[in-house]
């Protein structure tokens, strides 16, 4: 018999589901407070509530060469200040065989791209669009909409996640996604 077997998942849009899995990250504000830029914001939320931002759900692969990995983000609508609920964002170790696939099933958002060099990107994701991520660019996503944001990801199991450039007094990305008069806008990082 073969070493690995073939397997399906069956993934749900609303509620969010995806089925079978072997690791649940969830994230709240708490866990990530240092990537949103309004650090006095964050404070005065958390000073009230500790709201849960995000959920990824990963697929049973082990993280080795050979296996594409897949997995399922939920981005919950909100906003810390003025900046929309998004993930930590991070880029891939391996500049060359890393890259990723994002495919969005449920709401819309916005994907930031940028390179270590500093030069940034920015893709619309809304479903029915399939962004390609090459390995050289860190990614952010960040949900722009009042609904739960959803959307697959497809990756090589073997990538390992730097998330060492993102923080308070760090680098962090160049770009925000804020809300100004009800409408997404993105601008330079203050
Ligand atoms: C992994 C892939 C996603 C993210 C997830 C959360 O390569 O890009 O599964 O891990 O969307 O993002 P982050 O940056 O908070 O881990
Ligand atoms: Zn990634």
């Amino acid at each position: 018999m073969a070493g690995f077997q073939p397997f399906n998942i069956k993934y749900g849009e609303y509620p969010p589901s995806f089925e079978p899995y072997e690791l649940v990250i969830e994230r709240s504000l708490e866990d990530m407070q240092e990537v949103f830029y309004d650090q006095d914001a964050v404070k005065k939320t958390l000073a009230k509530d500790n709201p849960p931002i995000v959920k990824v759900w990963m697929a049973p692969l082990p993280n080795e060469g050979g296996h594409l990995m897949s997995c399922m983000t939920v981005i919950y609508p909100g906003t810390i200040g003025d900046e929309y609920f998004m993930t930590k964002g991070h880029i891939h170790t391996d500049p060359v065989n890393d890259p990723e696939y994002y495919l969005t099933i449920r709401g819309e958002g916005l994907l930031l791209l940028q390179t270590r060099e500093g030069e940034s990107h920015i893709s619309e994701m809304v479903p029915g669009t399939l962004n390609y991520i090459p390995s050289e660019w860190a990614h952010r996503t960040v949900n722009t909409c009042e609904d739960e944001f959803v959307f697959l990801g497809i990756f090589p199991a073997s990538a390992k996640r730097d998330y060492s450039f993102i923080g308070v007094g760090k680098k962090n990305f160049n770009k925000v996604v804020v809300k100004r008069s009800g409408k997404p806008e993105v601008t330079d990082h203050p």
